[in-house]
C-alpha cells in the first residue's frame, strides 16, 4: 500500500515557516510529524520507540493538579492598587502610606463548594482574594464577600466544609447548600446563624464580580513606628455599586450560561471597562472594642459601619486578564499569613487557624515547597533566604553558604532589626491549657436578628424565600424543624413565615439562647437594593432585532444606550447579520434562542410586524420576554412586541417603555421593579 508523505489519508500536515517556530519535544528535539504515531509497517502495533508520543501522552496525562479543596472554581485578573490616604499614623506597612505608587495586585474571585468545572452563578459565598505584590513581601488579604464566616474557631472548618460539598455517598448537589448535611450541620451551629443570613440574602447571588463588597473579615492589627497597635477591619466597596440578581434570573443563569461571571469579567476587561473598588478601613483600639457590644475577635460578628465608620484610603483597579489560566488563576497561592511588617494578625481564633492551613494545602496541591517560585506566586521585590533544593527547584543559588551564621560569604542575606518583621508585643496573662470558647463569643443571634431587621421589606422577603427553598430540599423533618427552631429567636415573624412556606402544621418550640437576645440599632448599610447605583454603566442591555427592524430606532436606542457606557447586544434569530427596512446589514452578536434575557440588564424590542408575529409563536421569544418580566427589569417594546407580549400573557406596567424615545427607558433600566415581584410569585 502506499504511504503518505505527510498526514494520514490526504490530512494536511501544518510545517513551520517564518512566522511559526520549530515545534519540538520538551527535549528541545524537533519534531517532523505531529499528526502520526510511529508504527510497524502501515496497519501494525504503536512502537515503546516513540518517545515524542510518549513524552506527549505522558505530558497531558500529568496535566491536572489536585482543585483547591474550597474556593475551587475563581476567575481571576490583575491590576494594581493605588493608595490615596496614608495610614502613616498607625502603621509602617509601605504598602499603607505610600500614597500614589501603584503597587501589582492579583486578584481572584471564586465561589466555594462546587468543583472547579461547576457554575457561577449558585446561591453562594464568593471568596475575594487579592495579592499585593508590595516591595516589602507578598500581601495577601484573603476575604469573602459577607463580612461575617460561619464558624468561630477553625477546628470546625473540615466539618463544615464537608457538610457543605457534596454528600459523600451519592456525589450530590454539586455547588449549592439546599441539602440535608449543611442544615443539619447548620442546625447544630447556633454560631452560624448570623452567616446564614446573610447567605439566604441576595449577596449570594450577585449581578457581577465586579458589583459585589469584599471583605477581610477578621480584625487585623497595624502596627506604628512605635509599636503601638490599632485593630482594622478590611472593606472593598465597588465604585459600580451593589447589584444582585433574583433567585429565579440566577437559577436560569446556570443554565444559560456556565461561566457568566467569568465572561462578565472578562469581557469587562478586554473592553477596557475597567473594574474598580475603593479600599476602606475600620480603625479602633483596644479601649473602642471593649465598649462593643460583641467581641471583635468573634469572626461572627460586624462591626456595623453606624459605630465605627468606614475611612476610605486606596482603590484597586483590575486591568489585565491573565495570559493563562493555569499558570496564573489556577497556581495562585493566597494565604492570610502573608503580611509585610506593619501589618499583623489579631488573637481571632479563625483567623489563626488560617495562618496555618493555606500554606500546609498549598504544599499538596501545588506538589513542593518551591510553589512560591511561580512567576504569579514570587514577590516582585528583592529576596534571599537559605531555603533550598525540594522538588521542582527552579532557582541556581551560588555559593557555598546555605547557612546562617555564616563567615564565609560576605553577601549572604541577614537579618535586619531596622526593617524586618515584627510581631505586636502583646502582653498575655499565663493561663492554663485548655480547649475554651470564650464566653465573649457566646451571643449567636443579636447580630442575625440586626442584619435580618436592617433589611428593606423586599430583601426580607428574598432572605424568607430562601430559606423555604433550601429547606424544602432537606428530606428530613427533624433539620428543618431545627432550623425554624433557631429563625424563632432571630425574628419570630421570619420563623413563622419560613414554616407557614415550609407547610408545617405546627410551629416547633423556639431554640433556647445561652444568653439573652440583644435589639441591636439597625444597620442600613447591610442592605443590597438602596446601594444599586443609578447608572448604565457596567450594565448590558439586549436589542431584538430581526428582518426588516426600523434602522433609524435601532441607531437613536443603540447610540442613546452607549452615550451612557452600557453595553449593547444586538440579539436576533439568526446570527449572521439582518437587513433592516433601509436595506442595511446590521451585525449580531447573539441568536435569540441561546442567548435567555436573564443574561441582561434590560432589554429592548424592536421587530417589524411579520416578524413579531411569527416570533409570538415561539417558546424561546416568549421565554425571552416573560423571563425579563419576571426579573423586574425594564421592557423597550415596539407596538408590534405586542404580539409576542399576549402570547406570553404580559400585561405591560410601569416598567414598560415606548420606542419612540430612548431617555425613559435609560431611566427604568438603571434599576429594577420591585413593585411588580408580589404579584409574579409567592414570597415567604
Ligand atoms: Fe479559606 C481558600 C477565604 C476560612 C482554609 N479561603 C480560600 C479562598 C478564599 C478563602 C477566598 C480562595 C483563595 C484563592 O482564590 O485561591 N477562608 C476564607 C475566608 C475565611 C476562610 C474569608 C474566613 C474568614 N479557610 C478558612 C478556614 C480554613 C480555610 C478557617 C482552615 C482552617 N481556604 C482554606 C484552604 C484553601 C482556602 C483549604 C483552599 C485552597 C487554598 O486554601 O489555597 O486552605
Amino acid at each position: 500500500m502506499q504511504q503518505h508523505p505527510i498526514g494520514n489519508a490526504g490530512e494536511l500536515q501544518q510545517q513551520a515557516d517564518s512566522s511559526h517556530p520549530v515545534l519540538t519535544t520538551q527535549q528541545g528535539i524537533p519534531i517532523a510529524d505531529n499528526q502520526n504515531s510511529l508504527t510497524q509497517g502501515n496497519r501494525g502495533p504503536s512502537l515503546l520507540e516513540d518517545f515524542i508520543l510518549r513524552e506527549k501522552i505522558t505530558h497531558f496525562d500529568h496535566e491536572r493538579i489536585p482543585e483547591r479543596v474550597v474556593h475551587a472554581r475563581g476567575s481571576a485578573a490583575h491590576g494594581h492598587f493605588t493608595l490615596t490616604e496614608s495610614l502613616q499614623q498607625y502603621t509602617t506597612a509601605k504598602v499603607l502610606t505610600e500614597v500614589g505608587k501603584q503597587v501589582p495586585v492579583f486578584a481572584r474571585f471564586s465561589t466555594v463548594a462546587g468543583g472547579a468545572g461547576s457554575v457561577d452563578t449558585p446561591r453562594d459565598v464568593r471568596g475575594f482574594a487579592v495579592k499585593f505584590y508590595t516591595e516589602e513581601g507578598n500581601w495577601d488579604l484573603v476575604g469573602n464577600n459577607i463580612p461575617v464566616f460561619f464558624i468561630q474557631d477553625a477546628m470546625k472548618f473540615p466539618d463544615l466544609v464537608h457538610a457543605v460539598k457534596m454528600e459523600p455517598d451519592r456525589a450530590f448537589p454539586q455547588a449549592a447548600t439546599a441539602h440535608d448535611t449543611f442544615w443539619d450541620f447548620i442546625s447544630l451551629m447556633p454560631e452560624s446563624m448570623h452567616m446564614v443570613m446573610w447567605i439566604m440574602s441576595d449577596r449570594t447571588l450577585p449581578r457581577s464580580l465586579r458589583m459585589m463588597e469584599g471583605f477581610g473579615i477578621h480584625s487585623f492589627r497595624l502596627l506604628s513606628a512605635s509599636g503601638k497597635s490599632t485593630f482594622v477591619k478590611f472593606h472593598w466597596r465597588p465604585q459600580l455599586g451593589m447589584q444582585s440578581t433574583v433567585w429565579d434570573e440566577a437559577l436560569k443563569l446556570q443554565s444559560a450560561d456556565n461561566d457568566y461571571h467569568r465572561r462578565d469579567l472578562f469581557d469587562s476587561i478586554q473592553c477596557g471597562a475597567f473594574p474598580c473598588w475603593d479600599l476602606c478601613v475600620q480603625l479602633f483600639d483596644e479601649e473602642q472594642a471593649a465598649m462593643l457590644p460583641f467581641d471583635h475577635l468573634d469572626p461572627t460578628k460586624i462591626i456595623p459601619e453606624e459605630l465605627i465608620p468606614l475611612k476610605r484610603i486606596g482603590e484597586l483597579v483590575l486591568d489585565r486578564w491573565p495570559d493563562n489560566f493555569f499558570a496564573e488563576t489556577e497556581q495562585v497561592a493566597f494565604c492570610p499569613a502573608n503580611v509585610p511588617p506593619g501589618i499583623d494578625f489579631s488573637n481571632d481564633p479563625l483567623l489563626q487557624g488560617r495562618l496555618f492551613s493555606y500554606l500546609d494545602t498549598q504544599l499538596l496541591r501545588l506538589g513542593g515547597p518551591n510553589f512560591a517560585q511561580l512567576p504569579i506566586n514570587a514577590p516582585q521585590c528583592p529576596f534571599a533566604n537559605h531555603q533550598r533544593d525540594g522538588h521542582m527547584q527552579q532557582a541556581v543559588p551560588s555559593g557555598r553558604v546555605s547557612y546562617e551564621p555564616s563567615s564565609l560569604q560576605t553577601d549572604s542575606p541577614r537579618a535586619s532589626q531596622a526593617s524586618g518583621f515584627t510581631h505586636f508585643a502583646q502582653a498575655t496573662p499565663e493561663g492554663s491549657k485548655a480547649r475554651l470558647r470564650p464566653e465573649s463569643f457566646a451571643d449567636h443571634y443579636s447580630q442575625a436578628r440586626m442584619f435580618y431587621q436592617s433589611q428593606s421589606r423586599v430583601e426580607q422577603s428574598h432572605m424568607a424565600s430562601a430559606m423555604v427553598f433550601e429547606l424544602s430540599k432537606v428530606q428530613t423533618a427533624h433539620v428543618r424543624e431545627a432550623m425554624v427552631s433557631h429563625l424563632l429567636v432571630i425574628d419570630e415573624d421570619l420563623g413563622r413565615r419560613v414554616a407557614k412556606g415550609l407547610g408545617m402544621q405546627q410551629l416547633p418550640r423556639a431554640a433556647e439562647p445561652a444568653m439573652p437576645v440583644q435589639d441591636l440599632d439597625p444597620s442600613p448599610a447591610t442592605c443590597i437594593i438602596d446601594r444599586m447605583k443609578p447608572t448604565l454603566q457596567g450594565r448590558c442591555i439586549a436589542m431584538l432585532v430581526d428582518e426588516g427592524s426600523g434602522a433609524s430606532t435601532v441607531t437613536m436606542f443603540k447610540q442613546a444606550l452607549q452615550a451612557q457606557q452600557a453595553r449593547v447586544m444586538i440579539i436576533a434569530p439568526r446570527v449572521s447579520g439582518v437587513t433592516l427596512d433601509d436595506g442595511s446589514i446590521l451585525a449580531v452578536d447573539a441568536q435569540l434562542a441561546g442567548a435567555p434575557s436573564a443574561q441582561f440588564d434590560a432589554i429592548v424590542s424592536l421587530l417589524a410586524p411579520s416578524s413579531a408575529e411569527r416570533l409570538a409563536t415561539q417558546s424561546c421569544a416568549q421565554d425571552w420576554f416573560r423571563d425579563a418580566f419576571a426579573h423586574l427589569k425594564a421592557i423597550a417594546a415596539c407596538p408590534a412586541s405586542n404580539a409576542i407580549l399576549d402570547a406570553s400573557g404580559i400585561r405591560p406596567d410601569s416598567g414598560f417603555f415606548a420606542t419612540d424615545d430612548p431617555a425613559p427607558f435609560i431611566e427604568g433600566a438603571k434599576t429594577r421593579f420591585w413593585s411588580r415581584e408580589p404579584a409574579l410569585r409567592d414570597l415567604a
